[in-house]
C-alpha cells in the first residue's frame, strides 16, 4: 500500500497518521484514512535521523500487559528493600507518585494504588526483546539503559522503504502489537534533542525536533534539560541567577568556562543546540578502570586503601569527563604469583561518585586482606550507562548524599586549580606508593 503512495516530501503542512501511516497531505485534525486524531507533521520531518526511544512507565507497563485486570488501576512498582517507587503507571502519575518516591509517600498520594515488588528478570527479559526490533531498524543503537536507547537511522530509507520518521512510527505499532507495551519515541538531528522529544509528550509519544526551531525552543527551556545538569548544578546555576537556558545562550563560551570549568564547555554547546556526540552501537559491555602496579608487593589494608582510593578517584573523574556511569563495581587485583581475582558487586543505581566506587571496593577488598600479598590493584565500573539517572539521593544513608556534595564541591575546585587542588585523607601524601601504568578499557 505504502509503495504506491507519492514519496513523502517535507513540507510543514504534510504530515502522516501515527495509527494507519497514511500521507496526508492538508491540515485536517484527523487521518483521511482512519479518522485517527494521532497525526504527525513538522517541516523537517523526513529529514532527520536520530532517534530517541524510550518505554513509557516501563516496569509498570509489563505488568500491565501481563495482567489485565490491571490496565485502569493505578500501579506502583517498588517496595523492597529501599521503600521507593521504582516507577508509576500513568494513572498513578496523575495522583503525584513519581520514580524514586518513598513508598509511604506514594501511598499517601494515591491510597488506592496497587502495588506490586520488581521483577527484574522479567524485565531485563522485555527490554532485550525491545532491543532486538530496535537492531533489526539499524546496527547503529545505543543502549542507554533497559527501556532506552539511541538509533542512528541514517542511509536506512533504501532498505526500509521510508523515511526514519515513518520507520519509527511503525516501529512503535509494532512493539505496542508484538510485545504488548508501548513506547515514545523523539527525532532530531542531535541526541541531546531526540532526548529531549522522547520525553515531550509522553506516553506513546513521537515528537520532533528540528534543526530551525532548536535555538529557539532551547530558550524557553530550563536548564534541567540539559544532559549532566542535575539538581546540585542547577543550585549554582541559580545562585548565578540563571534559570533558563536562553540565559546561557547570551554567555559566551569564554565566560561560560571561566565560571564553570568544563560544564561550561557543555552548557555552551548544548544550550545553542550544538551536540557532535554520534550513536555508538552496544555501548553497554565496556568498562571504566584504572589500575597500579607496585613498586614492592603489598599486604595491607593500610597500604591499600589509599591506592584504591586514588584509582576511584580516577575512574570518577573519567566517568564524569564522557559523562557517563557504572552500575557494577569491579575490584581486581593480581597476587605475588601472579593470580588474578576479580570480585564485583552491583550497586542499585548506576554511579560516577568516586566516594561510592571506592565504598564498594573497600567492601570487597576487605574480604581479600587475608594476609596475601599483591602485586597489582585496580578498580573499575561496568554496566555504563548515560549518567542522568547515577546517583539519586540515598533515602538511607544521608551520610553518603553529604560525601556525595561534598565530592561536587572537590570536583568544582578541581576543574578550576588542577587534579591535585584537592586530596582526601585516604590519600593525602600518599602518591608516592605507587606508580602507573593504569589504563581506560573503551
Ligand atoms: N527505574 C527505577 N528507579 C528510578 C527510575 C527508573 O527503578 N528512579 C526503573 C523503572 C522504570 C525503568 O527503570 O520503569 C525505566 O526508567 P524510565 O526513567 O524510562 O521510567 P519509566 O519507563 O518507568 O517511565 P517513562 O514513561 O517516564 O519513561
Ligand atoms: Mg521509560
Amino acid at each position: 500500500m505504502f509503495a504506491a503512495m507519492p514519496a513523502p516530501v517535507n513540507d510543514p503542512n504534510h504530515g502522516f497518521c501515527r495509527d494507519c501511516l497514511t500521507l496526508q497531505r492538508d491540515l485536517s485534525k484527523r487521518c483521511v484514512q482512519c479518522g485517527s486524531p494521532r497525526l504527525a507533521r513538522h517541516p523537517e520531518l523526513y529529514s532527520l535521523h536520530i532517534a530517541h526511544i524510550d518505554c513509557d512507565a516501563f516496569y509498570a507497563s509489563v505488568e500491565k500487559r501481563d495482567n489485565p485486570d490491571l490496565k485502569d488501576k493505578p500501579l506502583i512498582i517498588g517496595g523492597g528493600k529501599r521503600g521507593v517507587v521504582s516507577t508509576a503507571c500513568y494513572i498513578a502519575r496523575i495522583h503525584g507518585v513519581r520514580s524514586a518516591m518513598p513508598m509511604f509517600k506514594a501511598l499517601e498520594a494515591c491510597p488506592q494504588a496497587v502495588v506490586i515488588p520488581p521483577n527484574m528478570e522479567k524485565y531485563v527479559r522485555v527490554g532485550r526483546e525491545v532491543r532486538a526490533m530496535m537492531q533489526a531498524l539499524t546496527p547503529l543503537v545505543e543502549p542507554l539503559s533497559i527501556d532506552e536507547a539511541f538509533l542512528d537511522l541514517a542511509g536506512t530509507e533504501r532498505l526500509h522503504g521510508r523515511p526514519p520518521a515513518l520507520v519509527l512510527a511503525q516501529f512503535a505499532l509494532d512493539v505496542e502489537r508484538q510485545i504488548g507495551i508501548t513506547v515514545s519515541a523523539g527525532l532530531s538531528y542531535c541526541k541531546f534533542l531526540a532526548k529531549v522529544a522522547s520525553d515531550f509528550r509522553k506516553p506513546r509519544g513521537l515528537s520532533v525536533i528540528g534543526e530551525a526551531e532548536a535555538v529557539g525552543f532551547l530558550a524557553e527551556q530550563p536548564v534541567t534539560l540539559i544532559w549532566g545538569v542535575g539538581k546540585a548544578f542547577a543550585a549554582v546555576l541559580e545562585r548565578d541567577g540563571i534559570r533558563m537556558i536562553g540565559q546561557l545562550q547570551k554567555l559566551e563560551r569564554n565566560e561560560l568556562m571561566r565560571r564553570y570549568g568544563t560544564m561550561g564547555d557543555r552548557l555552551f554547546h548544548l544550550s545553542r543546540g550544538m551536540d557532535q556526540r554520534v550513536v555508538h552501537a552496544d555501548q553497554e559491555a565496556k568498562s571504566v578502570s584504572a589500575e597500579t602496579t607496585f613498586d614492592t608487593d603489598l599486604a595491607s589494608a593500610a597500604d591499600l586503601v589509599p591506592i584504591l582510593r586514588a584509582l576511584s578517584e580516577k575512574v570518577s573523574a573519567r566517568l564524569k569527563k564522557a559523562g557517563i556511569a557504572g552500575r557494577t563495581v569491579v575490584l581486581k587485583l593480581k597476587t605475588q604469583d601472579f593470580k588474578l581475582r576479580t570480585r564485583n558487586r552491583q550497586l542499585s543505581d548506576p554511579t560516577r561518585l568516586a566516594d561510592r566506587i571506592f565504598q564498594t571496593g573497600m567492601q570487597l577488598l576487605e574480604k581479600e586482606t587475608d594476609g596475601t600479598k599483591f602485586r597489582l590493584i585496580g578498580i573499575g565500573v561496568s554496566d555504563l550507562s548515560d549518567d542522568a539517572r547515577a546517583d539519586p539521593p540515598d533515602l538511607v544513608d544521608t551520610q553518603s548524599r553529604k560525601r556525595a556534595m561534598a565530592e561536587g564541591a572537590m570536583d568544582a575546585l578541581r576543574d578550576k586549580f588542577g587534579r591535585h587542588a584537592v586530596e582526601t585523607g585516604y590519600t593525602f601524601g600518599k602518591r608516592r606508593n605507587a606508580h602507573p601504568p593504569e589504563h581506560l578499557d573503551d
